[in-house]
């Protein structure tokens, strides 16, 4: 089956891929000809996820899914949280959002954070969503390499390696977006019995 994904994220792109395995060809909104940013105002994640859905079925009438994340942090009240891409400044300056992020914890005993990502399926037409969520906690500094955006700074529960001192299979089995990508895939599955 061929499946649009609506994200300019490379890094995305190769995580999803990897879920989804040899059954599914991922297509990517440059292949379908759209360019440039696709829109994401909502307030909240499931908005995002579907707006941005929504914004290529409109424009390609393809099967396409989207995904949605933020980092919420606990001693920050949620945030950056829907904001994520855009924390520290207009772009997706991923440097100084982690910049940013220490700085507002400095101090903070409750290192507690979330990732939350919500993926939005349109198939046949219709809309469905999936969540995945990880607890895990901040570290005062940056470690590791892989991965993008906060991965540095995010330690998932129950180890001690960032998500960016993980490849993209160890990332992918406990984290947030592995997980709502394992309940599309089931999904699919399901209806092609
Ligand atoms: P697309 O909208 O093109 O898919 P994006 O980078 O804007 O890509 P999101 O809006 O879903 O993706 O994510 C918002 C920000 O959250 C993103 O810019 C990163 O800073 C951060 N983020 C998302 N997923 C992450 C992950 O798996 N690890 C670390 N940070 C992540």
């Amino acid at each position: 089956m061929e499946i649009l994904f609506a994200t300019n994220n490379a890094h995305k792109l190769a995580e999803v891929s990897a879920v989804l395995g040899d059954g599914y060809r991922l297509v990517t909104p440059r292949d379908c000809g759209v360019t440039g940013e696709i829109p994401e105002t909502q307030p909240t994640l499931e908005g995002n996820a579907l707006q941005k859905a929504r914004y290529l079925h409109a424009r390609t009438g393809r099967n396409c899914f989207a995904d949605d994340t933020g980092l919420e942090v606990e001693a920050l009240g949620g945030a950056p949280g829907v904001h994520s891409a855009r924390y520290a400044t207009d772009g997706h300056d991923f440097a100084a959002n982690n910049r940013l992020l220490l700085r507002n914890l400095e101090g903070k005993t409750n290192r507690r954070a979330r990732f939350r990502t919500v993926i939005a399926l349109i198939l046949n037409g219709e809309e469905h969503l999936f969540e995945g969520i990880v607890e895990g906690h901040i570290i005062p500094a940056e470690r590791g390499a892989e991965g993008f955006g906060y991965d540095p700074l995010f330690v998932p529960e129950g180890g001690d390696k960032t998500f960016a001192e993980m490849d993209a299979a160890e990332k992918n089995a406990v984290s947030h977006r592995g997980r709502a990508m394992r309940k599309l895939a089931a999904y699919l599955h399901s209806i092609e019995k």
